[in-house]
């Protein structure tokens, strides 16, 4: 038993016990036994926060007396996920914990379906980051993540009449256990106004920039615990707040109405999360969140400099920044601007310094992906901004012209002011100009960023590109969502170190055709399918048979993902089944799940579809004991780790050369369901490492779809030319799943028909006879099972640790600091 005193860190049961009841009694004010449900989560996470501050805060001073190399992550998004089963996890205490709250009659499931998760991300990317910072302090890289805490996070989407509708995310309403705001961590941020040229004493000219508005930021910290290790990691969101001097006297004499309505516009820049894979169309307020977290974020890094080491000139030996993607890329700018103006150094000091600062990570191909700021719109909002482009950009196009002598088409294209769509400021000209290096997130994704996108930038500088590919982390992905998976690992291998070096997953491999195993491999899968099973039926009243194959696409819904791809399918093997009732099927049941962004309408109609199929196929008994369809509302990080784990199909379907990586297909396939997918993104590194026997492969290559576009693309022709294909398409158009209305869908077959610029019917025979292939397989359960353990066994590369040593070691030059004890 832990002395009393420990029990604010005491690890036993009879401390955690203490530390419940006292939690709940001294920050919720209640006892046992009037205490909600949400009482007892709260407690709970205060109980392991308590734990967690001693890491943090020796972890915070061996950083700072060790003088470490430190890694500033800037991300506009961060898709963090729920937080308590995680801590408990790095702590190190799940079980204990658990134990002590049952023997307090606690239902610890219950208060673990109580935690709102903080879905501060729209898809991959803000996931990504999520996953890097549980590997940065596993591989115990000292790092912040720097960020927004938005005060709502992306919708929740409720499905009505088989329609999306969004619901605004008020996730701060009950307050937030894992954070602790920090008051005087706080810096002023400036908007629109003028510039003027002005003297220093020395007499050297300098520019002052006189805003039109400052807002301040103020710093929120979430303690972020590694793995198996003492070190903690800190992510650091702003809040934004109007100053301090805001007094209703001095601000604006009088004008008592104005001076509320300022207070309102500074708190709205923090409000809300823009969904990264919205149009931006002149979002005035998202180019002001950029610069926001932006600028804090440089300033508390000046700042922690500072405190530290000191002088100026060496930041670029103690800090990295990496940016993730272009929505922090504003901060080389601003980088400059402080180094220049407010610290008054040389533009060539400031320059070097800045370029050795920075890293830039992107993301996609897709040209309407490529962020670009209207001239008119920025100049507005960051006027000294705007100069230092133009200046950075002058320097730069100087250079390019001595290199490329008289090209001037070349410098048009690689120029950071694109003057072919009314003039546009193009953010990742910017990031690629002001990085030392840049990179892919999968293989094929980093070899088209240079022959695509970033070609003159490679042939300028082709030392700067770098490749590392995506991963995620198997403390969440495995170990906290799938723990009955995690056991029988652990149990199969004699070890968990698989946990902290996933490439020990493959002392599986051994056990592969091993019957024992195969067996209690298949019930574990089939309990993972029963819990689904269940809360499907419970939210969304579609009763699926565990037995069936799970057939799951679960993502952010995009044409180029090709959710109707799979719906094709569906079709066919439903008309196949009116047409020859005798006709025998493997049973399956597809799951679906993923959001559309609020303004995009093919994507929401393909929702409609989906739900409109499955509405007609599910109430058909003809039909419905081989089929059923199921769409999971509000796909999210929670609802994410109830799928993972009950997949026998993961769908990778994408159009060759679109998706830049994909992490999805890692963690299903970590949780031992079998791929179908295309050449694409990690699809390609994922089979090389599974085995190609062990995958299901179709569909064209991203040289094939180039080809194709290039020599003229024709759905038309194959509409008409595949008998079955026209027919799957024309009972969309002929309103069988629109009540009779051939109106509704046509947007949809229309576009098919007539554009598909992802290819889907070129793709669509390959798709259909590489099912057929899936289905003689799951016949097959031994042959099924053996082929599921290889996957996870071969899995480890895709561990998000795996990928933070490579930054580290190519990318950062950043050394792991051990802690002792
Ligand atoms: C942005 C936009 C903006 C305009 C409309 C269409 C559109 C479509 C996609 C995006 C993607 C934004 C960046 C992003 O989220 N990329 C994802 O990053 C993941 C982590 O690297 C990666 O696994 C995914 O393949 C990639 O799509």
């Amino acid at each position: 038993n832990d002395p009393p005193e420990q029990t604010r860190t005491g690890m036993s049961k009879a401390a955690l016990k203490q530390a419940y009841i006292d939690n709940l009694f001294y920050i919720q004010g209640r006892f046992r036994d009037v205490a909600s449900t949400y009482d007892l989560y709260m407690a709970a996470a205060f109980t392991a926060r308590d734990r967690m501050l001693e890491r943090w805060v020796e972890s915070a001073q061996v950083y700072k007396t060790s003088h470490a190399r430190t890694l500033c992550y800037l991300s506009a998004e961060y898709l963090l996920g729920p937080q308590l089963t995680q801590n408990l996890v790095n702590l190190g205490i799940a079980k204990v914990a658990r134990a002590a709250a049952e023997e307090l009659s606690v239902d610890f499931n219950a208060i673990l379906e109580e935690e709102v998760e903080p879905g501060l991300g729209s898809g991959g990317l803000g996931r990504l980051a999520a996953c890097y910072l549980d590997s940065l302090a596993t591989q115990r890289i000292p790092a912040i993540g720097y960020g927004i805490r938005y005060e709502f996070g992306i919708f929740d989407q409720v499905i009505q009449d088989g329609w999306q509708v969004e619901r605004s995310d008020n996730w701060l309403r009950n307050g937030n256990p894992w954070e602790l705001p920090r008051p005087k961590i706080s810096f002023a941020v400036r908007y629109g106004g003028h510039t003027e040229q002005t003297r220093d004493q020395e007499g050297r000219s300098r520019v002052r920039w006189v805003p039109e508005m400052v807002i301040k930021g103020v710093a929120y910290d979430t303690p972020i615990l590694g793995y198996g290790v003492r070190n903690a990691n800190l992510l650091r969101l702003w809040k934004s707040e109007a100053p301090e001097s805001f007094d209703f006297q001095t601000f604006n004499v009088g004008d008592y109405y104005g001076a509320v309505h300022a207070k309102i516009e500074a708190e709205t820049i923090s409000k809300v999360l823009y969904p990264n894979d919205e149009p931006e169309a002149g979002k005035e307020l998202r180019l002001k969140q950029q610069y926001f977290f932006v600028s804090c974020s440089m300033q508390d890094m000046i700042r922690l400099h500072r405190n530290t080491v000191g002088p100026l000139e060496t930041i670029h030996q103690k800090f990295v920044v990496q940016l993730n993607d272009t929505h922090p890329a504003l901060a080389i700018a601003e980088l400059m601007r402080l180094l220049v103006d407010e610290q008054a150094m040389t533009w060539e000091q400031a320059w070097s310094i800045t370029r050795q600062t920075f890293c830039y990570t992107n993301h996609t191909l897709l040209p309407e992906a490529l962020e670009t700021w209207s001239l008119a719109l920025f100049e507005r909002l960051l006027p000294r901004h705007l100069e230092i482009i133009y200046a950075i950009n002058q320097e730069f196009l100087d250079q390019v012209r001595v290199r490329f002598l008289g090209d001037e088409a070349r410098i048009a294209r690689m120029s950071l002011i694109d003057e072919t769509h009314g003039r546009r400021i193009r953010m990742a000209h910017l990031a690629v100009v002001g990085s030392r290096a840049v990179n892919g997130v999968a293989a094929l994704h980093s070899k088209l960023i240079k022959t695509t996108i970033f070609k003159d930038f490679h042939e300028l500088a082709p030392e700067r590109f770098h490749t590392v590919t995506n991963g995620v982390t198997p403390r969440r992905f495995m170990v906290v969502s799938n723990p009955r998976l995690a056991r029988l690992i652990t149990a199969t291998c004699g070890h968990d170190r698989w946990i902290g070096d996933l490439e020990y997953l493959r002392d599986l491999e051994t056990h592969a055709d091993d019957p024992v195993l195969q067996a209690r491999w298949r019930q574990v899968k089939i309990a993972a399918k029963r819990d689904l099973a269940c809360w499907l039926d419970h939210h969304t009243g579609v009763p699926i048979d565990p037995e069936a194959m799970f057939d799951i696409q679960a993502k952010r819904l995009h044409e180029y993902k090709r959710q109707h791809l799979k719906v094709l399918h569906i079709i066919r093997l439903y008309q196949r089944l009116k047409q020859d009732p005798s006709v025998s099927m493997v049973p399956r049941a597809f799951i679906f799940g993923g959001k559309a962004a609020p303004g995009y309408v093919m994507a929401k109609l393909m929702i409609k579809l989906i739900n409109a199929v499955g509405e007609v196929i599910n109430r058909d008994p003809q039909v419905n004991g081989y089929l059923r369809v199921a769409f999971m509302p509000n796909f999210n990080v929670k609802n994410g780790q109830r799928l993972y784990p009950a997949a026998d199909l993961s769908e990778q379907i994408s159009l060759a050369g679109k998706e830049a990586s994909g992490t999805g297909n890692m963690k299903f396939s970590m949780n031992g369901a079998l791929t179908i997918g295309t050449d694409d993104g990690a699809n390609i590194e994922i089979r090389e490492a599974v085995g190609a026997e062990n995958f299901f492969l179709f569909g064209m290559t991203a040289e094939e779809v180039q080809r194709k576009q290039a020599e003229g693309y024709r759905p038309w022709a194959l509409y008409q030319g595949d008998a079955e294909l026209k027919s799957d398409i024309d009972l969309i158009s002929s309103g069988l799943f629109s009540h009779g209305d051939p109106h509704l869908f046509r947007p949809l077959t229309d576009h098919l028909i007539h554009a598909d610029p992802f290819m889907v019917l070129a793709d669509y025979r390959a798709y259909l006879e590489c099912q057929e292939r899936v289905t003689e397989a799951y016949a097959q359960p031994r042959r099924w099972d053996r082929m599921s353990i290889l996957n996870v066994a071969r899995m480890g590369r895709f561990s998000s640790d795996r990928a933070i040593r490579e930054y580290a070691e190519r990318i950062w030059q950043i050394e792991p600091v051990v802690l002792d004890s």
